[in-house]
């Protein structure tokens, strides 16, 4: 390797160890389940369970006080399903319901890769959970790990035979770069032992899976819904004559940094060439098997395509890829992009409705009068569709005949859901991550904090006369990015309780990275800081420039081109 940036390789690091020495994903999570002693599993296991879509958590709502009464942490389990477009069954929906009520803290999480998620599963109750989440025809492999991650597409297929097409997409990639190991059938489905581990093969990962966790999304313009520059691999529909001819394929996107260190920042994906529509998964595999063989094993803060992008070049990349294939990439065709928010209410497409639902952080609860969770499961009842979880945490109600529409449409009254129209534009173009209390990396809150958030700033934006003008916020309890802050055209991450980094000038359609605006500021200073702006934008603003694009050209922050220029302090910035 001629270049590298901004490491030197180094002995590997400690999570390749444990892939190596874990036979196939298996570890010692079998015994480590059965053991009675603790609530929690070893560390070595927490490490490998990521790979069968859990994460090993606390409640740090109630940490210090059961450290003051010498007792071990809340611990507890969240689960992500495998779902791949975000679609899932009536039926599942309300096996979703139920576990989370019956195992989980009685709420269910939508996530930003179109997934469920549910928080607050004892170790004990997690393989029955498993095994229910199977007899629903799901599973949960490789919702996290080093592995090929849920397989994003947009939203609402049925909107056209195109959409339709890209889903069955969709799921053949995931399909496709599953993991081959049979530990998940063993430790969770009671499947038959493999005797040798000899026999087991990952023809596409190897032993050591990934260096780091990759992510694919498949873009159908003028929706950039799956933020298609955020993925590591993102692929963009093109259609000619109302026909899906291929796809350009866009490389090294993403969204993590860490506070401080500029070695690390968020990345746009770049597109390097088109593909025929048969070939999407031949790509797909052999763009992952140079990140397999060229990814960074050393430092896993630096072990993300996006940096192996930057480091070798799209060229090589490019070079590379071609001659993997056996074939070479065409040159990229035009397309464009018009958001990458979601549209609410009802809309028809091929002569079924579809009724996008605002979820606010996509969590489903009932608090009080709103009865949030109940009003999906009765509709979930009635539903002869299918549901569509969106990439912003909201919900497609969809498939729906004209003969249904009436009784879904009286459960929507019945239980005062929402499509978001009564809220402020801004609200409806938010999003955020579940930070506290169960994310182990949260340095703020984000999902429980945003709305109010949001209140004081619509009061603003009324004032401001900018209450149906379409901006996107976004907020993350930290840098790692899970609600993709570093596309919205203003945006908080966290960086100490009550504290956030304030981002400004993403694109309204997810193409360009934002800036630092203001560091380590509270809600105070937030308002303060965004009030003069927000007004200067009324007033200024060109007819339908968005906020993103308005703050560049007024001088409040410089243009992000690339993640490389995302950490260069600004010659000169308007206050
Ligand atoms: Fe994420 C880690 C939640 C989408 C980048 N993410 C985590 C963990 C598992 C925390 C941990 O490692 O202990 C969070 C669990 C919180 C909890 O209590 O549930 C978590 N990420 C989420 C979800 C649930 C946020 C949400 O509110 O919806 C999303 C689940 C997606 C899914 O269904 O698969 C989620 N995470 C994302 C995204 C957005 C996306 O993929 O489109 C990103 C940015 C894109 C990217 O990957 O670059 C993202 N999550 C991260 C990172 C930073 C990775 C990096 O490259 O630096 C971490 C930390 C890590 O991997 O070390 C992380
Ligand atoms: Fe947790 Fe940070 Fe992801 Fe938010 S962005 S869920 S705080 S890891």
């Amino acid at each position: 390797m001629s270049k590298k940036f901004p490491y030197e390789a180094g002995p590997p690091s400690e999570m390749e160890k444990i892939k190596a020495d874990s036979n196939y994903l298996r570890g010692s999570l079998e015994e480590s389940f059965e053991d009675p002693l603790s609530a929690a599993i070893p560390d070595y296991d927490g490490k490998l369970i990521k790979f069968h879509g859990s994460y090993m958590q606390d409640d740090r709502d109630i940490r210090l006080e059961r450290k003051k009464q010498m007792l071990e942490p809340a611990y507890q389990f969240m689960i992500r399903v495998r779902l791949p477009g975000g679609v899932a069954t009536p039926e599942q929906w309300l096996v979703m319901d139920d576990l989370s009520n019956q195992y989980g803290n009685g709420t269910l999480k939508l996530t930003t890769r179109q997934t469920f998620q549910m928080h607050g599963i004892l170790k004990w109750n997690m393989k029955p959970t498993m095994q229910h989440i199977h007899r629903a025809l799901l599973d949960t492999i490789a919702a996290c790990g080093d592995v090929n991650r849920n397989v994003m597409c947009g939203a609402n297929p049925y909107q056209s035979d195109v959409h339709a097409e890209v889903q069955d997409l969709a799921q053949k990639v995931s399909e496709h770069l599953l993991p081959r190991t049979k530990a998940y059938h063993e430790i969770w489905l009671d499947g038959d032992k493999v005797i040798d581990s000899r026999e087991e093969d990952e023809p596409i990962y190897g032993e050591l899976y990934l260096p780091r966790k990759f992510k694919i999304g498949i873009a159908v313009p003028p929706s950039n819904d799956i933020d298609v520059f955020s993925q590591d691999l993102g692929f963009i529909a093109i259609v000619e004559n109302n026909q899906l001819v291929g796809f350009n394929v866009a490389v090294g996107g993403g969204m993590g940094s860490t506070h401080g260190d500029t070695t690390t920042y968020p990345q746009v994906g770049k597109v390097i060439g088109f593909c025929p529509k048969d070939k999407l998964v031949d790509v797909a595999e052999n763009v992952i098997t140079i990140q397999r063989d060229y990814g960074n094993r050393s430092s896993r803060k630096h072990a993300r395509f996006k940096y192996t992008v930057d480091r070798l070049g799209k060229e090589w990349i490019l070079q590379e890829l071609n001659r993997r294939l056996g074939w070479e990439l065409g040159v990229t065709r035009d397309f464009e992009f018009e958001r990458n928010g979601d549209r609410y209410g009802w809309e028809k497409g091929d002569g079924k409705w579809h009724l996008t639902l605002f979820i606010q952080n996509g969590r489903l609860l009932d608090t009080g009068e709103y009865k949030l969770k109940a009003a999906i499961r009765e509709i979930a009842k009635i539903h002869r569709g299918e549901f569509r979880l969106t990439p912003n945490q909201n919900l497609i109600v969809s498939n729906v005949t004209d003969k249904e529409k009436s009784s879904i449409e009286k459960l929507v009254k019945k239980f005062r859901l929402t499509d978001g129209q009564e809220n402020s534009a801004l609200r409806r173009n938010s999003m955020a991550c579940v930070a506290l209390p169960t994310c182990g990396l949260a340095m703020a809150e984000s999902e429980r904090y945003l709305p109010s958030l949001i209140d004081k700033l619509e009061t603003l934006l009324d004032e401001a006369g900018l209450r149906e003008e379409e901006i996107t916020i976004r907020m993350t309890g930290c840098p790692n990015g899970c609600a993709r802050p570093g596309l919205a055209e203003i945006a908080f991450v966290g960086k100490a309780p009550g504290k956030y980094n304030l981002y400004l000038g993403g694109s309204f359609h997810g193409d360009r990275l934002n800036k630092l605006y203001k560091e380590n500021i509270g809600e105070k200073e937030i308002l303060s800081t965004l009030s003069p702006i927000l007004f200067a934008y009324a007033k200024e603003r060109k007819e339908k420039e968005h906020f993103g694009d308005y703050v560049i050209r007024a001088g409040y922050v410089e243009e992000v081109k690339s993640g490389l220029d995302f950490h260069r302090v600004p010659s000169e910035v308007r206050n």
